[in-house]
Parts: structure tokens; C-alpha cells; sequence
């Protein structure tokens, strides 16, 4: 073969299917909230132990919090449905942010029991992609005392040592649909998009890591199961689906 055809010339392979795309990434880039663990059923009733604590007549049901999760970022979605009450107290940023703050307690409360392991084929891709010498990212909407939460009961306290780049909602100026926090997690890795893989279980998080460029495999979750990923490249259930891959 001429010596001189660059990469541009000579394209890469398209990955037949889902874990060979994974098999193939320099980087594997994980969401957290939905795709990790089906951690927003949490999350909805860590908002409404918060209203009740303070005093407040909300209570999101599993309806209301999907429509809800439209907003990306716990705060955002709060200030989204109180805009949306005809009738409704005042609700200051600081009120907000004590809200958020119950609220997150809470979250984490609530992850301490263990009540959330992790998805399906999560542990093992983990494994297997640091077997291969994959490395591994998070690039996620939530705080970073959430992602420990989570991750410290599911993997360990010393869970934060396997991943080169661990990006958070507060890191960054906008939340997804934003590619902000790809892009922070690509600069940071210093790794070319199309050398990665992003994995998500939204809407958002789809549009969100293809404006970075980044190819997505979509793992469906309990609240966006019938969203539109038309421009994943690959979706699947749960990431038990990757088989050998893993
Ligand atoms: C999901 C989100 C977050 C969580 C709630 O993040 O949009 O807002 O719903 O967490 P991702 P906070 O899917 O990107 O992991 O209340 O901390 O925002
Ligand atoms: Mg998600």
C-alpha cells in the first residue's frame, strides 16, 4: 500500500457492530444517571422528600419526572416546574439551592443502601476495557458527591483510580444537550473525538456527546426508553448485550 495515503485518505473501518466499536475505542466515555445505574427513580424521590421537607406540596410521580428530565441538571428542573405552576410562592436560587441541597442528601442516603447496584454488563465492560488497556472516562450531568455516591458503594472507594477523566455538571458553563462536558473530558484525556466512544441513556446525553463528535452506543434506560436515537450508532437494552465485548 502507498506509504503516503494519510488517515484521511484511507477511512477507518466502520466496527460491524456494538462491541466492536467498543473493542476499538482508545476511550471508553460513560454517563452516569440512567446508564451506569438506574440511579433517577432515586433521584425523583430524593426531589420529593426535599419539597416535603420544606414545606412545599410538590410531589413529581413517574410521569411528571420523566416530562421533567426533558431539563438536564437538578436545580434546572426544579426552576423548570415551578415556571410552569400558574399559581406559586416566589422560589429565590438560594431556595433552590437549599432545595437542592435536602435533596441531595437524600440522593445519597438513599444510594448507601445499596438499593442501586449497577446496570447489567457495567462491571464487566469495566473490567474488560481495563484489561485491553482501554482508558476510562465519565462525563455526566450530576455533582460529583452523586458520582462518588454511587460509585463508592458499587465499586469501592478507590473507584475514582480507574478513570482518567472524571467530568461533572458543576464543572462546566452549560449542561447537556451542551457538549461541554465531552469536550472537557476529550481535552483532558487529549484524545481525538473519533477515538472514543461515548456510552448514554438520553436523548440529551445522545446530542450532547455527537456535537463533540463523539460516536454513541445507546444503553435504553427506565426513563428514556422511547426516546429518539436515531443518530447513535449503535442502541442496545443494557450493555449485557456486548457479550465477548465486555
Ligand atoms: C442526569 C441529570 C441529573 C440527574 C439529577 O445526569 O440530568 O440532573 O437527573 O442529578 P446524566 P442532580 O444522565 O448526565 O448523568 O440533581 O445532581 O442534577
Ligand atoms: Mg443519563
Amino acid at each position: 500500500m502507498n506509504a503516503s495515503i494519510t488517515r484521511a485518505e484511507f477511512p477507518a473501518r466502520v466496527p460491524r457492530d456494538a462491541a466492536e466499536l467498543i473493542r476499538s475505542a482508545a476511550a471508553l466515555i460513560f454517563d452516569v444517571d440512567g446508564t451506569l445505574a438506574e440511579t433517577e427513580e432515586l433521584h425523583r424521590q430524593a426531589f420529593n422528600h426535599a419539597f416535603t421537607r420544606h414545606g412545599l406540596d410538590w410531589q413529581w410521580d413517574r410521569a411528571v419526572y420523566k416530562d421533567l428530565l426533558r431539563v438536564t441538571g437538578g436545580k434546572e428542573r426544579i426552576r423548570a416546574h415551578h415556571e410552569r405552576l400558574r399559581i406559586a410562592a416566589p422560589l429565590s436560587d438560594e431556595d433552590i439551592a437549599a432545595l437542592h441541597r435536602v435533596k441531595t442528601a437524600q440522593y445519597a442516603e438513599l444510594v448507601a443502601t445499596g438499593c442501586c447496584p449497577l446496570r447489567p454488563g457495567v462491571t464487566e465492560l469495566l473490567a474488560a476495557a481495563k484489561a485491553r488497556g482501554q482508558r476510562l472516562a465519565i462525563a455526566t450531568t450530576t455533582s460529583h458527591g452523586n458520582i462518588d455516591a454511587l460509585l463508592s458503594q458499587a465499586l469501592g472507594t478507590r473507584w475514582a483510580a480507574d478513570f482518567d477523566a472524571i467530568v461533572a455538571g458543576d464543572d462546566v458553563r452549560q449542561k447537556k444537550p451542551a457538549p461541554d462536558v465531552y469536550l472537557e473530558t476529550l481535552a483532558r484525556l487529549n484524545l481525538e473525538a473519533s477515538d472514543c466512544v461515548a456510552i448514554e441513556d438520553s436523548a440529551n446525553g445522545l446530542i450532547a456527546a455527537s456535537r463533540a463528535g463523539i460516536p454513541v452506543l445507546i444503553t435504553r434506560s427506565m426513563f428514556f426508553s422511547d426516546d429518539d436515537f436515531g443518530d447513535a450508532r449503535f442502541v442496545l437494552d443494557d450493555l449485557s448485550e456486548l457479550g465477548a465485548a465486555k
